[in-house]
């Protein structure tokens, strides 16, 4: 609760305010490293609850987010074990979700999921689990990708990827893609300094990304974000994804 001895008159005012009309209030900073404390408060859209989010940077520093967000994105796919992306290509440690009191995000604690490779390996292969794969473009319209099955190799292996069991929108099947030059199923993981994929070169090198590449990809959730030249990938949507979010949860 110290962070409520960092509020301004105004601030608190605010709060009780809105508090009255039954709206929800959030902290809502970026950015910040564990050690700060988010001193600004928003009022959510309707439907929004308050979340905090812990991510790696591209430069692996450890960050956190805290604000409101859709309730969608605090449901079952995103409370049991995740791996993820965010914006700005950071990965996401863990998330956290609460709705029972306004500024309800002031702990920025929450279950902390290592995201390499070989913790995914323990992880999606101790325990049977499926994968859910949320996308979003800049207009806000947004997508997901289910996959009943979702298993990646140890290192000796190479990290092979494997999924069953699409669902999703209507589109294409981006990672199970039929076409064994596209699809990312069954394939090894791709490094800039290890080149696991078909290609003649190095995919991972090309595009500055990581991912489970053939001779070619339907599919990149990885590339380096360099502006409107660099987006993620998924063959239906590839005009522009600015978010997306990788979710495994254990079905045991
Ligand atoms: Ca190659």
């Amino acid at each position: 609760m110290r962070a409520w001895m960092m509020f301004s008159g105004l601030m608190l005012l605010s709060i009780l305010v809105n508090s009255i009309n039954s709206e929800r209030i959030c902290f809502s900073c970026s950015g910040m490293r564990q050690d700060e404390k988010c001193q600004h408060a928003i009022t959510c859209d309707k439907d929004e609850i308050c979340f905090v989010q812990k991510y790696f940077t591209h430069g692996n520093e450890t960050k956190y987010d805290v604000g409101c967000t859709f309730q969608e994105l605090c449901q079952k796919d995103v409370t049991g074990h995740i791996l993820g992306k965010r914006n700005e290509h950071a990965h996401i440690v863990c998330q956290k979700c609460c709705n029972d009191s306004n500024v309800c995000n002031y702990d920025l604690s929450c279950q902390n999921i290592i995201t390499r490779n070989d913790n995914i390996h323990l992880i999606s292969t101790n325990s049977n689990h499926k994968i859910s794969i949320y996308m979003e473009l800049p207009d806000g319209q947004s997508h997901k990708a289910n996959y009943t099955t979702f298993n990646v190799s140890n290192e000796h292996s190479l990290y092979v990827l494997t999924v069953t069991g699409y669902s999703g929108d209507p589109g294409q099947n981006s990672i199970d893609y039929p076409n064994d030059s596209l699809g990312a199923n069954g394939k090894p993981f791709t490094t800039k300094d290890r080149d696991n994929d078909k290609y003649n070169g190095n995919l991972a090198v090309i595009l500055k990304s990581a991912w489970w590449y053939s001779s070619s990809y339907y599919s990149d959730l990885n590339i380096a974000y360099s502006g409107s030249s660099g987006t993620m990938y998924w063959s239906r949507w590839s005009s522009g994804i600015s978010k997306s979010l990788m979710m495994i949860k254990r079905t045991y």
